[in-house]
């Protein structure tokens, strides 16, 4: 029997606070803008809000570089903003939980200024600082090929000290030295416990997996030789310590009180290593975000280099993640957007204006059958599409994807061909579509802000068609369907949230038919991925009678033999 904790039935709303509501005109969303929508939030159906980094920041990577641990981003509020927050939550039966980002600080936190201020300073050792290396002809190089997610090396030069400083991501995010014990207290105090005893309610921890780095920082195995920096995730994903510094980090912190934690698990394809960090009696994280879903289409070498992907290949990465779980103390996750990711519909279904809003209540049918921790990301839930395509690249603003862009029209010297086949990619991958602006109501920028000059970010050209305000008196609307179903995943919790999945016919690149059953207790979910009628076969293993629980559709009513397209059907099998 699976522990019934309030994390796992719970649904969670992933809050990014630059683009969800501004108070006070200035462009920028704000704390007290999120209070202004919480019984909007509450209304959907949500149990669980999670705030994206809101701390004091120079902003190169949209406050995933934190200056300061304990201030908030003052165009955001201040930290009363927070304890408000937490009580508005708690007051209506929800929970808040905040972004933990301790893999490195901004190069403007205090502690990375002593660090580099010189060699003897006691905190030098809180980051990594090594020395160059140099070539036959004298060429100064970093310690490293590594090959940083924002482009270029993972190594700056410090020139008054004379070493270099290792930076998984931007030159302006330096990395913690975790093998330091007086870092991890510091971490643990400022980062975590400050938070914790105001009330909040747990992290979703970034780059859980990339803390312990090993001694020797070895040069990644070259995949393109005509260039020196290398992708190296191998290198300093799950190092040696990591599991121990996450036990650490639950008994000095984490275990005084009744959390949560999500971690983010990049580049960790074995599901019995995922296990090692989900399961429930070595206490490490409750939950973690295994991307497989997120990375379909995405290059394999360089993400932006965009690839065609296949149904069959999200089946199997879906039923995957949702099965391994079974017969462990282990939990999982469920989620298809974040604020890295293009927006689901235009990813993964059609955002063409026929289909967009089909396909936007299949996906939410999808997501409310599956097993674990559903996350529901800002605007997903009234079917927000990815920028329009028209969008010159001068309106994008993410430092990742600018980075790449930049790194190759320097390396083709502004070759026509491969920019466009990087914009190509950006259009449909980049962070800034999940960053746009939400889209509240149809005046100016989307009701989002009353600044004269606008929003921090373009508002997206649709916003006078999908909008909150449009959809909420709507019943066949997006946001009606989101909490239907959401309601729906409440009611029949045993099956959607606890149940074992089982996928069938793998193969076909159009239908997706999974199983899901808890005891005697049975449902057939059907998607069509595709905007022709498909038949819905049936699955042979599945006998019994075929109740028709919900359909996106209108007027089905469950005996059709045919899906219409972008369809999605759950029966119960009794
Ligand atoms: O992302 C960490 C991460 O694993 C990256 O691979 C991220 O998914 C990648 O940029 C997508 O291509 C987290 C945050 O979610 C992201 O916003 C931050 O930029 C990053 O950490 C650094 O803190």
């Amino acid at each position: 029997v699976t522990e019934r904790i309030w994390w796992k039935d719970g649904v969670v709303y992933q809050i990014y606070p630059s683009s969800y509501k501004d108070s006070n005109g200035d462009g920028w969303g704000d704390l007290p803008g999120i209070i202004s929508k919480i019984d909007y939030i509450k209304d959907l159906g949500i149990d669980i809000v999670w705030i994206s980094p809101m701390y004091d920041s120079p902003q190169h990577d949209m406050g995933y570089d934190i200056r300061n641990y304990e201030k908030v981003y003052a165009p955001y509020g201040e930290v009363a903003d927070i304890e408000i927050l937490v009580a508005e939550c708690h007051k209506r039966g929800m929970k808040l939980i905040l972004d933990l980002v301790v893999n490195h600080t901004s190069d403007e936190h205090e502690w990375f200024k002593e660090s580099r201020s010189s060699k003897l300073n006691p905190k030098r050792d809180w980051y990594i600082w090594r020395p160059a290396r140099y070539a036959d002809d004298g060429t100064r190089m970093p310690p490293n090929n590594w090959l940083s997610f924002f482009s270029g090396s993972t190594w700056e030069w410090d020139e008054d000290t004379q070493e270099y400083y290792l930076h998984l991501f931007a030159k302006q995010q330096p990395d913690l030295n975790w093998e330091n014990p007086a870092t991890r207290r510091a971490i643990y105090d400022s980062a975590m416990e400050f938070w914790l005893s105001k009330g909040v309610d747990g992290f979703r921890v970034d780059t859980v997996n990339m803390y312990s780095k090993g001694e020797h920082l070895p040069d990644a195995p070259i995949v393109d030789p005509a260039v020196f920096e290398q992708p190296a995730h191998g290198m300093f994903c799950n190092g040696p310590r990591m599991h121990e510094f996450l036990r650490e980090m639950n008994t000095e912190v984490l275990n005084k009180y009744d959390t949560v934690t999500v971690g983010e698990l990049p580049h960790t394809p074995s599901t019995d290593h995922v296990l090692r960090y989900v399961g429930s009696r070595d206490k490490q994280l409750s939950m973690v975000f295994q991307f497989d879903i997120v990375d379909l289409g995405m290059g394999k070498t360089y993400k932006y280099e965009a690839e065609p992907w296949k149904l069959s290949s999200m089946k199997q990465v879906i039923s995957k993640w949702q099965s391994f779980i079974e017969g462990t103390d282990g939990w999982t996750t469920a989620f298809c957007e974040n604020h890295d990711q293009g927006r689901s519909v235009s990813r993964y279904t059609n955002d063409s204006p026929e289909w967009r809003e089909q396909s936007a209540k299949m996906l939410a049918l999808m997501m409310c059958a599956m097993t674990g921790t559903l996350f529901v990301y800002q605007g997903q839930e009234i079917g927000m599409v990815n920028s329009p395509k028209s969008w010159p690249i001068s309106e994008y603003k993410d430092i990742e994807a600018l980075g790449y862009y930049k790194t190759v029209s320097e390396r083709t010297d502004n070759d026509p061909e491969a920019l466009a086949r990087v914009m190509k990619g950006i259009q449909l991958l980049g962070r800034d579509h999940a960053r746009l602006p939400m889209q509240w109501d149809s005046t100016p920028y989307a009701g989002f802000t009353d600044c004269k000059t606008g929003a921090w970010m373009r508002t997206h050209d649709l916003y006078k068609e999908i909008n909150v305000e449009k959809q909420l008196p709507d019943p066949r609307s997006v946001l009606s369907f989101w909490k239907k179903m959401l309601s729906m995943r409440k009611q029949y919790k045993d099956l959607f949230i606890h149940g074992s999945f089982e996928g069938y016919d793998m193969q076909n690149e159009k239908t997706f038919v999974f199983g899901k059953t808890f005891g005697k207790a049975k449902c057939i979910v059907a998607l069509n991925f595709s905007t022709e009628e498909q038949k819905l076969v049936r699955p042979r293993e599945v006998s019994g009678k075929y109740e028709l629980l919900v359909s996106n559709s209108e007027d089905v009513d469950g005996t059709e033999e045919m899906l219409r397209g972008y369809e999605g059907r759950v029966y119960l099998v009794v």
